[in-house]
């Protein structure tokens, strides 16, 4: 199998990338943009900005991929308040350029979108854990650039017959994510804590959120499942199937600490809208694919905490 990955410089491609090489022994050609950096030993790597249509087709006449992963994306939701229009430029423009270079070529590759369980948005307490049908009530820019994408991916499917399916991936962390996400965040800040560089105060935003987190290497086996045993025009969410607080997930954070740490909310780190809770229903995946999450949150958080203990010596 050769699969391409589109955006393969950002926090999941890495993991996506040692997952297909090295426990499935797929060829692997990965995108990334000109400025981004990306060298793994049997992975080519070409240079790719999703809004340049031109460049798409002729990477993909090149490749031939059996299969395309696309992950690239302005993937922030607090960004996305900021830059709305660069979110819907890369996340809707960028996403039909590509859908469309893949039309135009004389077959037919499987091409997985990556979406976010934040397409669903409001969600009533009677529609949690939330099924793939259910009502979109997208509740940021980028929920509603995702849930777009969706949509496009599936009018795609349909019109031109094309091998499309989606995911809806919810929160997911690990290591070497950008500390803009939630759990990064608070471990960066308890290794400087730590570290003796900032005073004993963590400062969070809204605690009371309860989101359904999964470790990314979790995440990444479900996308190849779903590339082997996903049915063609269907969308699938990806989580643990189980929603925790950030409270209790900042409780397990500081449990880890060396230190004791206060806590303070900043009020620059509350968002305008915040969904109250978002926990996925995992049936279909399962059912399509027999995937299970394995790793405990502790062990994410115990990974997560160790690598920024070692990047902010
Ligand atoms: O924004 P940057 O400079 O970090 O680059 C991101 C890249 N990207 C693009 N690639 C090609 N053409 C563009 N116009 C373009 N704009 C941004 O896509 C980054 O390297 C990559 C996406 O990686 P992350 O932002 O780290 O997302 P992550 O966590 O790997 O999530 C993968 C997918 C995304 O579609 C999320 O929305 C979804 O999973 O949850």
């Amino acid at each position: 199998m050769k699969v391409l990955i589109i955006g393969a410089a950002g926090f999941v491609g890495n993991y996506l990338i040692q997952h297909l090489m090295n426990d499935l022994h797929w060829t692997v050609v990965a995108t990334k943009l000109p400025q981004e950096k990306l060298s793994i030993e049997g992975v080519v790597v070409y240079d790719l900005d999703i809004l340049n249509p031109e460049s798409i087709c002729d990477l993909l006449t090149d490749i031939r991929p059996d299969a395309i992963l696309h992950l690239a994306a302005q993937s922030s939701v607090a960004l996305s308040w900021k830059n709305p229009a660069l979110t819907i430029d890369i996340n809707i423009k960028g996403s039909i350029q590509v859908l469309d270079s893949i039309r135009t070529l004389n077959y037919k590759p499987r091409i997985l979108l990556i979406g976010s369980g934040e397409e669903y948005g409001h969600i009533l307490p009677e529609e949690s854990p939330i099924k793939e049908n259910n009502l979109l009530r997208p509740g940021n820019i980028y929920a509603a650039t995702k849930a777009c994408q969706n949509m496009l991916g599936k009018i795609y499917a349909d019109a031109y017959q094309m091998d499309i399916l989606s995911v809806r991936a919810f929160n997911h962390i690990g290591p070497n994510q950008a500390p803009l996400f939630v759990v990064a965040d608070f471990c960066r800040q308890v290794a400087q804590i730590e570290a003796g560089l900032l005073p004993p105060v963590l400062h969070v935003g809204n605690l009371s959120a309860a989101r359904d987190f999964s470790d990314v290497r979790d995440v990444v086996r479900a996308y190849a499942l779903l590339i082997q045993h996903g049915v063609s025009g269907e969308t699938y969410n990806v989580g643990n199937g189980h929603a925790i607080t950030i409270e209790h997930i900042l409780q397990k954070i500081l449990e880890q600490s060396a230190v004791p740490i206060q806590v303070q909310v900043d009020p620059n780190r509350l968002r305008p809208i915040d969904v109250p809770i978002i926990e996925a229903d995992i049936t279909k995946l399962r059912q399509c694919t027999g995937w299970e999450p394995e790793i405990p949150i502790e062990q994410t958080i115990t990974d997560v905490l160790n690598y920024w203990r070692a990047s902010v010596k």
